[in-house]
C-alpha cells in the first residue's frame, strides 16, 4: 500500500460575474499534518478543473486514500467524483469530513468508507497514517484498527460501525498545528483570478475558531460556540507565509474578528509593529465597537468590515436571536466609517415571522445609513440551524436531500419574487446614489462646483 493521500474540494466554478473564490483552507490545512506525518499528500482542488481532467489526475496518482469536503452546496459534486473514483480505484478507502458529513455523518456513511466529523485535523491525519502503515486493506481496518484512537470517526458498513465523539481543539493545543499547505494547493490560479477581476489577491485566514452567538439562520457544525484564538505569533507567522507566497491582502474569515477586543488590539499591533503592510477586511460584531479599537483596526490596514446588520427592525432582530439592535447596528456603521474603514452590511429580508412593514424598514435602513455597500438575500435555511430545524419540521415532504445542491427549500409568509423584485429595485437605487455622489465629488474636485464663502453650499 502506498502512502497517497488525495484532498478534494469539489466546487467547480461557475460563471457567475461578481464571483470571490477563495482557496479552501480545510483541505490545505489537512494536507498539511498529513505531510508532517510522512504521507505523500496532494490537494486536488476542482475549482479550475473539469471532472473528467480532474478524476483522471486523481486516479493516476492512485491513492490509497481519497478524502472529500463537504459543505451544504457541495454534496452532489462529492457524490459524483465519489461515484466515478471508486470505479477507477477499487482498492481505495473514501473518506467524507466538512459540515455537511458533521452534521449527517449516517447519511454519508452510506456512501462512503469512513466520515470525520468536527475539526478533522485532530483524528484524520493519524488514521491515515496507521491505514497505510498497517497495511490491512480496505477489507479489513475497521476490524483490525483501534477506532477508538481517532476522534470524529464514523463509519457504519460491512465492515464494521463506529463512532467516536468528535474533540475540539484547545487554545492551548492550536500552536502545535502547522500552518495550512497553500502552496500545495492552486493558490496562483486563484491570485490571477482576484488580480484580473478585482485587482488585488486576498488570502483568507483564520485568526480565531468557534462563536458563541446563537444566531437563528446559522450553521457552524465544524467550529461551534467555543470561542479560541491562535497566538498573535502563530498569526503573524502566518501572515508572513501569505506573504511570501505572492498575496497582498487578507480576508480575515473568523466567524467574527471582533470578538475578544483586546486580542483584536494586539493583532493589530502585532501587524503595525511588522513590515508587512498587509491590508486586510474582517466580519464584525456591531456592539461594543469603541473608535480607539476601530481606528487602531484602520491603521493596521483594515479597510473594509462586513457587519451582519441583518435588519432595520429590532423585533425581526429578536426572531433571528441577533443579541443586537439597529441602533448598535448604526452606532457601529458610523463608528467605522468616522474611523476610515468602509462598511459593507448584509441583510435578510423576509424571516419567517415578519411583515412587509418590517421589510421595507430593512430596505429604508439600508438605504439611509451611509453603507459602502450592501447586500440582501431571503434566508436560506442552512442545515444545521435552528432555522432549518424549525422550517423542515413544518414542511416535513420539502425535506432537504442532500443531492439537490443550492436548492434550499424556503417558503415564506412574505412572496419571494416580490422580495427579489424588491431587493433588485433596493440595490439598484443604492447603486444610482453611489453614482450620483462619485460624480459630485468629481466635480469638487475638478473644481466645477464652488463652495459659498460661508463654506455651504
Ligand atoms: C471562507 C468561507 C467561504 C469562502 C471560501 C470557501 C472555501 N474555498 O473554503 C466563500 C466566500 C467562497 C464561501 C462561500 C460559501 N459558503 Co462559506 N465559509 C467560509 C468560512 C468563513 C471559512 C472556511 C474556512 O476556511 N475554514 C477553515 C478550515 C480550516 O476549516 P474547514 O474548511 O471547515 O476544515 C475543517 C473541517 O471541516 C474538516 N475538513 C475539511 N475538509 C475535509 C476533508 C476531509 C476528507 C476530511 C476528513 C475533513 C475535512 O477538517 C478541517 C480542519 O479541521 C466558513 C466558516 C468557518 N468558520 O469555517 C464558511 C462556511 C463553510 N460557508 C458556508 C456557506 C453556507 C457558504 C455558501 C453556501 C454561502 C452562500 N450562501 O453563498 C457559499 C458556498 C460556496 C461553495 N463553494 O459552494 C457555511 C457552511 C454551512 C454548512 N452547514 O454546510 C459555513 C460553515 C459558514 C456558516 N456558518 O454558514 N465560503
Amino acid at each position: 500500500m502506498n502512502n497517497n493521500v488525495a484532498l478534494v474540494y469539489p466546487y467547480f466554478l461557475t460563471d457567475a460575474r461578481d464571483r470571490q473564490l477563495f482557496q479552501p483552507l480545510g483541505i490545505a490545512l489537512l494536507g498539511s499534518c498529513l505531510k508532517r506525518l510522512g504521507l505523500d499528500a496532494q490537494q486536488f482542488d476542482c475549482t479550475f478543473e473539469d471532472i473528467w481532467r480532474i478524476t483522471a489526475t486523481i486516479s493516476d496518482f492512485n491513492p490509497s486514500i481519497i478524502g472529500i469536503y463537504v459543505m451544504a452546496t457541495l454534496a452532489s459534486n462529492a457524490l459524483r467524483i465519489l461515484g466515478l473514483l471508486r470505479s477507477m480505484l477499487p482498492n481505495s478507502i473514501f473518506v467524507a469530513g466538512g459540515p455537511l458529513p458533521t452534521l449527517y455523518p449516517g447519511e454519508f456513511a452510506k456512501h462512503f468508507d469512513v466520515v470525520f466529523t468536527g475539526e478533522a485535523d485532530i483524528g484524520f491525519p493519524r488514521f491515515c497514517r496507521d491505514y497505510v502503515r498497517c497495511g490491512y486493506g480496505r477489507n479489513n481496518y475497521a476490524k483490525k484498527m483501534n477506532m477508538s484512537a481517532y476522534p470524529g470517526i464514523f463509519l457504519s458498513n460491512d465492515h464494521g460501525e463506529v463512532s467516536v465523539p468528535m474533540a475540539w481543539n484547545r487554545e492551548r493545543d492550536l500552536p502545535d498545528i502547522p500552518l495550512p499547505d497553500r502552496e500545495g494547493g492552486a493558490y496562483k490560479k486563484y491570485q490571477d483570478d482576484w488580480l484580473g477581476t478585482w485587482g488585488h489577491r486576498p488570502a483568507t485566514i483564520m485568526t480565531s475558531y468557534g462563536c458563541p452567538f446563537h444566531c437563528d439562520f446559522c450553521s457552524k457544525p465544524v467550529f461551534g460556540n467555543r470561542f479560541r484564538k491562535k497566538s498573535v505569533q502563530a498569526i503573524m507567522t502566518e501572515i508572513a507565509d501569505i506573504r511570501r507566497l505572492g498575496y497582498d491582502s487578507l480576508r480575515i474569515s473568523d466567524d467574527c474578528f471582533t470578538l475578544d477586543l483586546d486580542h483584536t488590539r494586539k493583532i493589530c499591533s502585532g501587524l503595525l509593529e511588522s513590515d508587512m503592510d498587509m491590508k486586510w477586511s474582517c466580519l464584525s460584531r456591531v456592539d461594543a465597537m469603541d473608535y480607539r479599537t476601530v481606528r487602531l483596526m484602520k491603521n493596521a490596514g483594515c479597510e473594509k468590515v462586513y457587519l451582519g446588520l441583518e435588519s432595520g427592525s429590532d423585533r425581526t432582530l429578536a426572531l433571528m436571536n441577533k443579541r443586537a439592535t439597529v441602533r448598535d447596528g448604526v452606532e457601529a456603521v458610523n463608528t467605522f466609517r468616522e474611523a476610515g474603514v468602509k462598511v459593507a452590511g448584509f441583510f435578510m429580508v423576509g424571516y419567517p415571522g415578519e411583515t412587509m412593514r418590517e421589510v421595507k424598514k430593512t430596505f429604508k435602513f439600508a438605504l439611509g445609513s451611509g453603507l459602502d455597500e450592501i447586500s440582501f438575500t431571503v434566508p436560506y435555511p442552512l442545515p444545521g440551524s435552528p432555522l432549518y430545524d424549525r422550517v423542515r419540521s413544518k414542511h416535513p415532504d420539502s425535506d432537504w436531500k442532500f443531492e439537490n445542491e443550492m436548492k434550499f427549500f424556503y417558503e415564506s409568509e412574505l412572496d419571494v419574487a416580490t422580495l427579489k423584485q424588491m431587493i433588485d429595485e433596493t440595490v439598484r437605487s443604492f447603486e444610482q446614489a453611489k453614482v450620483r455622489s462619485y460624480a459630485t465629488d468629481l466635480e469638487e474636485k475638478q473644481g466645477k462646483r464652488t463652495l459659498s464663502p460661508a463654506g455651504h453650499r
